[in-house]
């Protein structure tokens, strides 16, 4: 393949796909399209998990326990906060808050998050293409059964306790995609675009809820394929497959081909999901089965390697 591929990709499972994907090919040839839907002003900063999971991992500095943040991190200012009475339920670690304090002052400035991303990835020597699905606001809120929550009180502050009904994107109807996801949707050479095993519900429902994306997706002249997020019956990471349950979703990888349904060609799941290929493929969604737990880069590079070859084959 010569052609660029799109990457769209939310939390941890969809940064390191990312990885494996940014290993295989080119700079000039993969677009990383993240989810910021989780973002949320906090003490004053602009956070924006998603787009700093895959900046960082990209980078070769994400903290391989938690998921989210810097590897090797400090907590000097959270801990001096707690001692002033400040909130600590949401952590910022010494290294991590200087992406949000320099992402401040950028869009205090008048950058765009697109703008900002590219300074702080560049900054930390990413070659590839970063970009946040949409540069305007995209707020996921969740609807539970103790009232309605922003994500990241949801999903930080209640660990995911509450029952969920529904999540929304306030935004999504107004939302147009970054110049970089827009260049990449339109782009002659794309020959395929990657669903990375991220939450369906929290992490790549607002990418392609956004409109464009979504005509994207409908009128779509490459494949789509997405990689499942849940292997035998559970989620890697995350509480993925808490929600689907809540949601009356079938948490399985099934579950996630109904769940795309028409949107995708193809779906790549693990080997021990095996005895679902038929009726996924009864589905109309090509299946390709493989390992798809990353718990290496060399596993995210072969995984990537196997869905850009999947992808190829269905063109
Ligand atoms: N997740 C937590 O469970 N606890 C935290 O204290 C926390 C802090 C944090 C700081 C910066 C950041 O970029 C992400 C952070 N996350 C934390 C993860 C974040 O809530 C999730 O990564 C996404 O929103 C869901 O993918």
């Amino acid at each position: 393949m010569t052609g660029t591929i799109l990457a769209l990709a939310g939390g941890v499972g969809g940064a390191k796909l990312a990885r494996g994907l940014a290993d295989a090919l080119d700079p000039g040839r993969l677009t990383v399209a993240v989810n910021t839907g989780d973002d949320f002003e906090h003490m004053g900063l602009p956070i924006s998990p998603d787009l700093d999971t895959v900046m960082y991992t990209l980078a070769g500095r994400a903290n391989p326990d938690t998921g989210w943040g810097v590897a090797g991190e400090t907590w000097s200012f959270m801990e001096a906060v707690g001692d002033l009475g400040g909130e600590t339920w949401f952590r910022l670690g010494d290294r991590d808050l200087a992406t949000h304090v320099l992402r401040r002052r950028m869009l205090d400035r008048g950058a765009t998050l697109s703008e900002a991303t590219d300074a702080l990835a560049g900054a930390l020597g990413v070659r590839h293409r970063i970009v946040p699905m949409s540069d305007r606001a995209v707020r996921t809120v969740v609807e539970t059964d103790e009232g309605t929550l922003p994500f990241q009180d949801y999903f930080v502050r209640r660990r995911c306790e509450p029952r969920v009904s529904t999540f929304r994107f306030e935004g999504i109807e107004t939302a147009t995609p970054s110049p970089g996801l827009s260049a990449a949707l339109a782009d002659p050479d794309l020959e395929a675009a990657v669903i990375c095993p991220s939450n369906p519900y929290v992490s790549v429902a607002p990418i392609v809820g956004i409109p464009a994306v979504a005509e994207f997706i409908d009128a779509r002249e490459v494949p789509v394929v997405a990689v499942s997020p849940i292997v035998g019956g559970q989620a890697i990471k995350g509480p993925a497959a808490k929600m689907m349950a809540e949601l009356g979703a079938e948490t399985s990888a099934l579950g996630i081909a109904r769940h795309y349904g028409g949107r995708i060609d193809g779906l790549v799941i693990d080997e021990v999901d095996a005895a679902l290929a038929p009726d996924i493929a009864a589905l109309d969604t090509a299946v390709h089965v493989v390992p798809t737990v990353m718990r290496s880069e060399e596993d995210s590079r072969v995984l990537a390697r196997e869905t850009l070859t999947f992808a190829a084959r269905l063109r």
